[in-house]
């Protein structure tokens, strides 16, 4: 076992359900887990500066390997010194490593023991991504937490593809983990797939565990498959990683997956979707989702969510939003990202709360009732 440089600490077990509140460290500071990690794929959480997302309590954020490699190209963000120097943000990154991407965002693409042949979103270009390839960008990135190159296949695909998906993604992961040129400054995860059968998964995870990454990711989930699906897969999966490293699901965010996979054992997530949603001018809030454009909102002078402390619900009026946002004035895509980035990091550190008070189960039934059960 070689030391790596990023570390889960188990603080505490909660003994009625699988959450774990703990701590990981990684080069660039600790931060409190379960936690919830704002997404900047183009090296920035869109229309949010670094400062801002350190005054909501974010201590990581993901970038991405892919979007990274097509433009500004990994040599000239090592020139720069670091996707941390480059964006002026020096508490913890994560890349995933363009195994996703690739498969959502390219149509042609061709999947080949070496690696994926594939044409770039941005003009077309023919280009090539292999286990090595995605590592040796991410190294050159810089970020504390690299991810495996993975393949993740739809959650419907057949038992016999997917099986051989999981055993390529094994060789890949093993490959991944011999081009790592920087094992002591930043750690590797491997990814467990297996769409959603239970002896593929289990397979995963024994082949990814009897390798040494500093870190497990489960993929393939929350890609359109039925919530139930996603929370069974989590209820044998997570079981099977170890318990000293953290545990990481993959493209999860609304308010309720990210509760119930904490209650499975996950320990981090990340998702577009709070930004995303923000800037077409929906809001998460206490008493659930709030589309501010509509016209019920037109003269409502209250804060868009009246539990909430952020910047934006201390200082302006649903109304004042609805305006911004009705009149493609940027400043409201600035304002509905921040509030949405603060509801889900504040939404975490509740659970952390709860977790430390044994009240996690009781936490989350109000939080439900509140937001509107199946409304996330
Ligand atoms: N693999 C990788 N990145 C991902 C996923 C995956 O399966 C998912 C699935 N929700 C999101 N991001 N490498
Ligand atoms: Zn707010």
């Amino acid at each position: 076992m070689s030391n790596h440089p990023v570390t889960y600490t188990l603080e505490k077990k909660d003994k009625r359900t699988g959450a774990r509140l703990g701590k990981i460290t990684t080069p660039h500071g600790t931060f409190e887990t379960p936690m919830f990690m704002p997404v900047g794929t183009l090296a920035t959480v869109k229309t949010i500066a670094p400062e801002e997302l350190e005054e909501m309590g974010a201590g990581i954020i993901l970038s991405n390997t892919y979007h990274l490699w097509l433009r500004p190209g990994e040599d000239l963000i090592a020139e720069a010194g670091g996707l941390h120097a480059f964006m002026n943000w020096d508490k913890g990154i994560l890349t995933d490593s363009g195994g996703f991407q690739v498969f959502s965002l390219s149509d042609m693409r061709r999947i080949e023991e070496e690696g994926v042949h594939f044409k770039s979103h941005l003009d077309g270009s023919k280009l090539f991504l292999s286990p090595e390839k995605a590592i040796n960008i991410q190294n050159k990135l810089g970020p504390d937490i690299m991810m495996s190159f993975d393949e993740c296949p739809p959650f419907d695909e057949s038992y016999d593809y997917v099986k051989k998906s999981v055993e390529r993604t094994s060789r890949w992961a093993e490959r991944g983990l011999e081009a790592h040129q920087n094992p002591d400054r930043q750690g590797l995860f491997g990814i467990v797939q297996g769409a959603g059968f239970e002896d593929l998964r289990k397979q995963s995870a024994k082949d990814l565990t009897s390798m040494d990454f500093a870190g497990y990711s489960i993929g393939g989930l929350s890609v359109g498959e039925p919530k139930e699906d996603m929370y069974r897969v989590l209820d044998f999966t997570t079981p099977l990683l170890p318990e000293h490293k953290p545990r990481y699901l993959m493209g999860v965010g609304t308010p309720d997956a990210l509760i119930e996979g904490v209650m499975r054992g996950v320990d981090m997530f990340d998702c577009v979707l709070p930004t995303r949603i923000a800037r077409n001018g929906t809001t998460m809030t206490s008493k659930g989702r709030v589309v501010i454009k509509n016209a019920i909102y037109a003269r409502d002078f209250r804060p868009l969510d009246e539990k909430c402390g952020c910047y934006t619900c201390r200082n302006y009026t649903r109304a004042y939003l609805r305006h911004l946002l009705k009149s493609d004035e940027t400043f409201g895509l600035r304002l509905t990202s921040y509030h949405n980035l603060y509801f889900l990091l504040d939404l975490m550190k509740k659970v952390r709360q709860a977790i430390r008070e044994d009240n996690l189960l009781e936490f989350k039934e109000q939080f439900f009732e509140e937001y509107g059960y199946n409304k996330p």
